[in-house]
């Protein structure tokens, strides 16, 4: 075994910092990250850890940019000493030779980094950083484990692997893989392009998790409605709006694109009005000074209908485009093949159901009064152009899908679609990148089973007694349709999953019925920490990509291996091309496996689990990528001066805007019927749902279905509380959760409203426990009047932190989550109805005291 206790490591180093002021603390990390690289302590490493810093003429610097799955792409600039990072900036034009940024126009805003992307260098030489592989010692989910060999551990996950796909078969492995690496090149995690699934598909083992967190319902509603997630202008369209609706959207903490407040500001200026409809006034309407919308959550279907109401009785429509690009929008435009069934006028009219969606009817299921319905429906209506950005929040619901297919047919009936300044989003994808370095080719994403995501625990849990609509089977034209999964292993790849999904109690359940978890992270994570093996994986900082932005952008950064891998740390390319080699090893008389290692990896040998060999085969990749980037985008830039310039950015006449073809031009859009689809042939063709991958009916047209839960719903009578729980200002999920700098400026606390705090006696900063039936945790509370009454938030990705009770005292919102899917697989993250009370329980924020205590993984000799 080795004594982690007397090796001068990173953990070591820390060791001794626990009670440390954060200065001191600052310089062992700092230092400490070194030490681990490069085995001992240089004098100048200590030197430069701390002040007085460094000036920028005694370091290098290196543009690069930030990564995760954080709704933007932004520069950094890593100023290095030796092989350390010293400091982070970020894009002010000083460091790109051929000035492309810096300029802070309208045409070329610059890419600064946010302050997570800037506090970086805290998480690349955090205490919690994992170095070298570990095996679980104790049981699954003590966090006990031992430093092992990278042969010793690849040796155990491929043994494991191969005894699992031939004892349990092709579904024996579930793909968790997820965004956290997404939005690279080459180093890819995700479900669909990502390197676990085209790993565990060749492998011949491997069960899909098909529904993504954060907007699966919206997927759904671009997807039905516009034949495409592809709805979303380019960030600059914002700037030309009359009137921008932030629909469950605060841009201020949960970005969507790289410069949309930017933009915003400059629409802004330019005499745009602002609306929140929100259960929480936010920082983005108190800086845009928005009329604010407080709204129940999930009953945004409902209020949509009203105002569809408003506009129909007032003949408000811009009939003329819904008569050109519609479909089932009204009689006229109903398709002939379904002339007789329900069209969306008619049922918002309550002409087939008896029910007008009046103003007053949605104002009794929203809370919302029926004049403001009106007062917004008008104001849609007879501003243009006006962006309504219905944004994916409300949308992570129960029937989440309803809302966006609503605001969809809202965006239809005023024309406002494939207009500048207008808005069809939705997903809002504005960018197609050239998004694989490696092959994208037969061999991604095949899968032999394939479930909604939060379902995994159901199946793993009542398998082999599960409907196929229970978990959302997909169907499949072979043999294996209708199988369902007999889910014995999962790997975790760029994934938090476990801190993540929803019900986390049922997934504790769950787990402990798997045979192999395995975990591919840079740091030690709560879904780590349940896992048996333990594989550290080197950052972006410490390999070579290509950084794409999120869903908008259009430009490409390089990302150069600014420092050497820590500790023993590797890609996760590396770690599949090598146990790609071991598992054909494993199985010689498999023909489906012969030349796995090869074929996985095209352009290596296997000796690509050594750094210098992979440095020349990524750079081999990335060559022949930009080459395809030239071909198919009309780049003319060659790689060596792309490397030199670090940013790509496309450059356009006039700002992207979804669907301007298809309006201005008549294309089709891309939809069975060419037309915007209000009313789906698609949907209302099918008879049998639980042969779909939805298992349960979802109607031809928008309507308004009562959630699972919500405060209109019997059961509040016992949870009064309707709990939402949105993305974090000061995290990226569950990324930065470790990080004292930025949750100094941010705590985990649950917000209420000041009449609830009133009636139970609460003030800001007392400690509560959270609760329902499915789980409880512990967090302070922050009263205020910005929040509507009924309604509590809390943000999501706090690192668990269970006590011996099950008692969660970290905050993390997913121990309250139901793990009951909408049919068309959103999550029901925003769905939970909850009950507060007074706890002498102890809240651990988990960053200082606990940070350092968690890294003692590291230390323990078992
Ligand atoms: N209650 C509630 N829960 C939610 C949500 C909500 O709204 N409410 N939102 C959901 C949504 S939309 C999402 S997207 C999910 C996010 O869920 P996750 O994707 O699980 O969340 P992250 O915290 O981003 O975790 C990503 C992990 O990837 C690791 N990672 C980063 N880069 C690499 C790499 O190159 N290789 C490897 N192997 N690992 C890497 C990071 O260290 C991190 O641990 O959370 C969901 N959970
Ligand atoms: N800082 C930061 N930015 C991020 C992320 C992050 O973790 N941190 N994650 C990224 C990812 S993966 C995603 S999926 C996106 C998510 O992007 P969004 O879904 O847009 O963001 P959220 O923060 O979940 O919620 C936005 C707003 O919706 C409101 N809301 C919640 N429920 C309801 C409802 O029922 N009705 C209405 N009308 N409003 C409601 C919340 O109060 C909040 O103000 O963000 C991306 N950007
Ligand atoms: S918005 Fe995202 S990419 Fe940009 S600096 Fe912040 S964390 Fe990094
Ligand atoms: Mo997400």
């Amino acid at each position: 075994m080795n004594d982690n206790n007397d090796s001068p490591t990173l953990a070591a180093a820390v060791a001794g910092a626990a009670a440390a002021d954060r200065r001191d603390f600052l310089k062992l990390v700092g230092a400490a990250g070194l030490v681990s690289a490069a085995g001992a302590v240089p004098e100048k490493a200590q030197a430069f850890a701390y002040e007085p810093y460094p000036t920028d003429d005694q370091l290098t610097t290196v543009g690069t940019s930030c990564a995760h799955n954080c709704g933007s792409r932004h520069m950094l600039v890593a100023h290095k000493q030796g092989d350390v990072i010293v400091r982070l900036s970020t894009d002010d034009g000083r460091y790109q030779k051929g000035g492309f940024f810096g300029k802070d126009t309208e045409a070329e805003p610059q890419l600064r980094a946010c302050l997570r992307g800037r506090s970086y260098r805290s998480r690349l030489y955090s205490p919690e950083r994992l170095l070298y592989p570990m095996l679980r010692v104790g049981e699954r989910g003590s966090g006990q484990f031992k430093r092992v060999s990278w042969d010793e551990a690849l040796d155990f996950v491929a043994r494991k692997m191969t005894q699992l796909k031939r004892d349990y078969g092709p579904t024996a492995l579930l793909d968790q893989s997820y965004a956290g690496a997404s939005y690279g090149v080459l180093h890819k995690s995700d479900q669909i392009e990502g390197l676990l699934g085209r790993f565990l598909g060749m492998f011949g083992c491997r069960t899909n998790s098909w529904s993504v967190p954060s907007y699966q319902g919206t997927t759904f509603s671009s997807r039905i409605t516009f034949g495409t997630i592809e709805d979303g202008n380019e960030d600059d369209a914002f700037a030309h709006s009359k009137l921008i609706i932030m629909w469950g959207w605060n841009p201020a903490y949960t970005f969507h694109g790289g410069n949309t407040f930017y933009y915003m500001r400059l629409a802004k200026q330019r005499g745009c009005k602002f609306v929140l409809v929100d259960p929480q006034y936010t920082d983005s309407a108190a800086v845009y000074d928005a009329w604010w919308i407080p709204i129940k959550p999930n009953t945004d279907a409902a209020m949509m209908a009203g105002m569809a109401h408003t506009i129909f009785s007032e003949k408000l429509q811009d009939q003329a485009f819904i008569d050109k690009f519609v479909l089932g929008m009204d009689r006229r435009t109903m398709p002939k093949e379904h002339a007789g069934a329900e069209n969306f006028k008619d049922y918002i009219l309550g002409k087939t159901d008896g029910v007008p969606k009046t103003a007053e009817w949605a104002a009794a299921i929203c809370g919302v009064s029926a004049a403001d319905i009106r007062k917004l429906a008008r104001l849609y209506a007879t501003t243009k152009p006006a962006a309504l950005k219905a944004s994916w929040a409300p949308g992570r619901a129960s029937y989440g899908e309803q809302y966006n297919r609503m605001a969809a047919a809202l965006q239809a009936m005023t024309g406002n679609i494939g207009k500048l300044g207008g808005s069809a989003e939705g997903v809002g994808k504005a960018w197609h990148s050239e998004s694989t370095a490696y092959p994208y080719d037969d061999n991604a994403n095949i899968w032999f089973g394939s479930i909604k995501s939060d379902r995994w625990a159901h199946c793993v849990l009542n398998y082999p007694n599960v409907k196929r609509e229970e978990v959302g089977l997909w169907p499949r034209d072979d043999e294996l349709d209708g199988r369902i999964p007999n889910i014995k292993g999962i790997f975790w790849q760029g994934s938090d999953w476990f801190n993540q999904l929803t019900n986390i109690n049922k997934e504790i359940e769950a787990i402990r019925k798997l045979e192999l978890v395995v975990c591919m992270d840079a740091t030690i994570t709560p879904s780590g920490l349940w896992a048996d093996v333990l594989l550290p994986i080197a950052t972006h900082f410490e390999r070579h990509d290509v950084a794409l932005p999120w869903y908008k952008g259009h430009y490409y950064i390089h990302r150069p291996k600014v420092i050497e891998p820590l500790g023993e740390s590797k890609t996760d390319f590396q770690v599949f091309t090598e146990l790609a080699y071991r598992l054909e090893a494993l199985a010689p008389g498999d023909a489906k496996l012969k030349d796995f290692g090869p074929r996985y990896n095209p352009r290596a040998t296997r000796d690509y689990f050594k750094n210098e060999v992979s440095d020349q085969v990524d750079e081999a990749y990335l060559v022949a990528w930009w080459k395809k980037v030239q071909d198919h985008q009309g780049v003319t830039m060659s790689w060596a001066d792309f490397k030199k310039h670090g940013v790509y950015k496309f450059t356009f006449k006039q700002p992207l805007v979804a669907f301007r073809d298809q309006i201005e031009k008549g294309e089709p859009f891309e939809t069975g019927s060419g037309k915007i689809e209000i009313f789906s042939p698609y949907l209302a063709g099918i008879t049998d749902w639980t042969k779909t991958q939805y298992g349960y009916p979802i109607p031809a047209i928008p309507k308004w279905i009562e959630p699972f839960e919500s405060l209109n719903h019997p059961k509040a009578k016992q949870f009064p509380f309707h709990l939402i729980t949105p993305h974090p200002r000061e995290r990226t999920h569950s990324i930065y959760h470790n990080i004292p700098w930025l949750r100094e400026t941010c705590t985990q606390e649950v917000t209420i409203n000041a009449s609830d705090a009133k009636r139970l006696g609460l003030q800001t900063g007392d400690t509560v426990e959270v609760f329902n039936d499915r789980g409880r945790c512990v967090v302070p509370v922050y009263v205020t009047e910005r929040v509507l009454p009924g309604v509590a938030v809390l943000y999501e990705g706090a690192w668990m932190d269970r006590d011996a009770n099950g008692v969660d005292r970290a905050g993390n919102p997913d121990f309250l989550t139901l793990d009951e899917p909408s049919p068309a697989g959103a999550f029901a993250y925003n769905t939970i109805l909850v009950d507060i009370r007074r706890t002498d329980l102890a809240h651990k924020p988990g960053w200082d005291q606990l940070g350092t205590a968690r890294s003692a993984v590291f230390r323990r000799d078992y």
